[in-house]
């Protein structure tokens, strides 16, 4: 039987005198390793954007995962479609695993590494949270790849006008619930809603789906202050500072 170190090490536990009780919260080494299986490095592909990787790369940065960052051009894209569970890209290989759709591979990682909040009425803020996130970035990326002019321009307008100003209030009440919006979305500790929140401003300040988006959300003071707040996290200025530039 082959075993990974961190594997072995609980093998090895397991097979001490007396038996570890590992249910007990006085053994959470063992019964975290367990309960994680312990993978050695997590393999994220992608293409060579932020895009629908982002949050991912965030969320392993913020677990303290080293994680291999594979980024592919479409022509090597292209040669491995036919492998993809799915066809496309991300995935997240590890442990002979591999995970797709992105958000199924957050929502993994966050109950693996505990940033899901502390109950289930927080795991579902956190779920509102990506759920409107990913509702953002549809309507980005159909304005993005709109081909005609004018109904690039009338999305565009819509986005500005309507869209925009609805999320981005829905996004302050949201962090308002919790202590005033001066804290986290949910509890006290960070979790990947707070991530996606710091994902979706970055691209807003970015500006590459809109130039008055970055003023708009500037413009909530709290919305502002908790970017700054997750950005200032070690494990995300760390990442942010060594990630390759690109401009989505
Ligand atoms: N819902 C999926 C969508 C994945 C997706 O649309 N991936 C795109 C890149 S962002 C892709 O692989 N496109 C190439 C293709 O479909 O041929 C997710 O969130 O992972």
């Amino acid at each position: 039987m082959q075993f990974s170190q961190d594997k072995m090490e609980v093998y090895l536990l397991l097979q001490s005198s007396p038996k570890p009780d590992i249910q007990s919260e006085q053994f959470p080494i063992c019964k975290r390793s367990i309960q994680r299986n312990m993978p050695s490095k997590y393999k994220l592909t992608y293409f060579g954007l932020r895009g629908r990787a982002e949050l991912i790369r965030l969320t392993l940065s913020l677990a303290g995962q080293e994680f291999e960052d594979k980024r592919v051009g479409y022509d090597e894209f292209v040669k491995i479609r036919n492998d993809l569970p799915q066809n496309q890209l991300p995935i997240l290989e590890f442990d002979g695993q591999v995970l797709c759709q992105s958000m199924t591979i957050v929502r993994y990682l966050a109950r693996e590494y505990d940033l899901y909040g502390e109950n289930n009425l927080q795991s579902a803020t956190v779920d509102t949270v990506l759920d409107t996130v990913v509702d953002i970035y549809s309507d980005f990326v159909q304005m993005y790849y709109e081909q005609d002019a004018a109904r690039k321009e009338e999305a565009a307008k819509r986005l500005n006008d309507t869209s925009m100003p609805r999320y981005l209030s829905i996004l302050g009440k949201i962090l308002r619930q919790n202590n005033d919006g001066n804290g986290w979305i949910v509890g006290s500790k960070i979790t990947v809603a707070d991530l996606a929140y710091c994902m979706l401003f970055d691209d807003l300040i970015g500006g590459q789906y809109g130039a008055g988006f970055a003023e708009m959300f500037l413009a909530d003071e709290k919305l502002k202050t908790h970017f700054d707040r997750v950005k200032a996290q070690k494990q995300i200025a760390d990442w942010i500072a060594k990630r390759p530039k690109t401009n989505r």
